[in-house]
């Protein structure tokens, strides 16, 4: 908390003080993972979704320079709504805030943020990962670096398929980076309940997490993250073909228009709301609000135990 300059939300500031259940939530989802107008709507259905369930919700975003872990409606819609928000990984923190930018945090930036802030648990959609070029282009999400030194419980539902999956576990095990599964041994893949990889581990309940959360603190061993993988129920993913045909186009439109760099996942993630003519989209939004449900009762149950 010494090394930036974080303004702490009112209500986030009371919780974490009387050690309340708070959940952490990252804001490039709401500013370039999901389509305008919905995102704003989607964003705040996200905050209510965490509170249902007995906790705070800290929305972590910069506004003007400032870092605000606990954004307020006209900051989250400022962030939703305006051009020109920047997308924040980790080392691009410092720098936008010497220069007074609007931001958007990516999980690496948030659970670097929130682990820095107190909050232990976050809820997001998908994790950044490798991306499938990445033996020729090096491109690897900051977000499984950082996790492999930010204590931190991310509750994501895997990895989307525009990654290569495969290599984004082998880089978590390399890293550190401990995965469970939510009730299941198998990896979701954001849209398909079932990216095709098995999982050494897997959870039953959010007391368990909450014990995994307290074993690891009791250890003092771990100072990385825990990845806990919680799929969509098989009835609810996108239907499997639809998900293929998308997928193979927008890779294949990604080399024509020579996307690279951080501009790739939020392409895709375009792509694939505009080809599915907005399935895809409730599919995200399903992923996200579930995320943040299980999220919300780890926090609770972590809560409850005290420690
Ligand atoms: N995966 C998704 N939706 C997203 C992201 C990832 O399914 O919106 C966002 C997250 O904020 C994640 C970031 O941290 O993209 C990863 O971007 P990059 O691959 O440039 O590290
Ligand atoms: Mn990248």
């Amino acid at each position: 908390m010494n090394n930036f300059h974080v303004r702490l939300g009112t209500e986030v500031a009371d919780a974490l003080r009387e050690h309340r259940p708070v959940v952490a939530l990252e804001s490039t989802i709401v500013s370039h993972g999901l389509p305008r107008p919905d995102n704003l709507r989607v964003a705040r259905e996200i905050e209510q979704t965490v509170r249902d369930a007995g906790a705070v919700p800290a929305t972590i975003g910069m506004v003007s320079g400032q870092l605000v872990v606990g954004l307020d409606d006209a900051e989250l819609t400022r962030l939703a709504t305006v051009d020109g928000v920047s997308k924040l990984s980790v080392r691009d923190l410092a720098v936008a805030a010497a220069t007074g930018a609007d931001g958007a945090t990516t999980v690496a930036a948030t659970s670097a943020v929130a682990a820095a802030a107190g909050i232990g648990v976050f809820a997001t959609g998908g994790l950044g990962g490798v991306h499938r070029e990445a033996a020729h282009t090096f491109d690897e999400s900051a977000d499984l670096g950082t996790l492999a030194r930010t204590p931190i419980a991310v509750v994501c539902a895997g990895v989307k398929s525009i990654l290569d999956v495969g290599a984004t576990l082998e880089r978590l095990e390399t890293l550190g980076v401990a995965v469970v599964g939510y009730r299941t041994r198998r990896f979701p893949g954001f849209y398909l309940t079932d990216a095709g990889f098995d999982l050494d581990w897997s959870v039953d309940s959010p007391e368990q997490v909450a014990d995994v959360l307290a074993a690891r603190a009791g250890h003092g061993v771990h100072p990385g993250g825990l990845l806990v993988a919680n799929p969509l129920p098989i009835d609810e993913q996108l239907d499997p073909a639809l998900h293929d045909r998308t997928l193979t186009e927008g890779l294949a439109r990604l080399e024509r228009d020579g996307v690279t760099g951080k501009a790739v996942t939020p392409y895709l993630l375009a792509h694939f709301h505009s080809a599915t003519a907005g399935a895809s989209l409730a599919v995200n939004v399903r992923i996200i609000l579930r995320n943040a449900d299980l999220a919300a009762r780890i926090a609770v149950a972590a809560a409850r135990r005290g420690d």
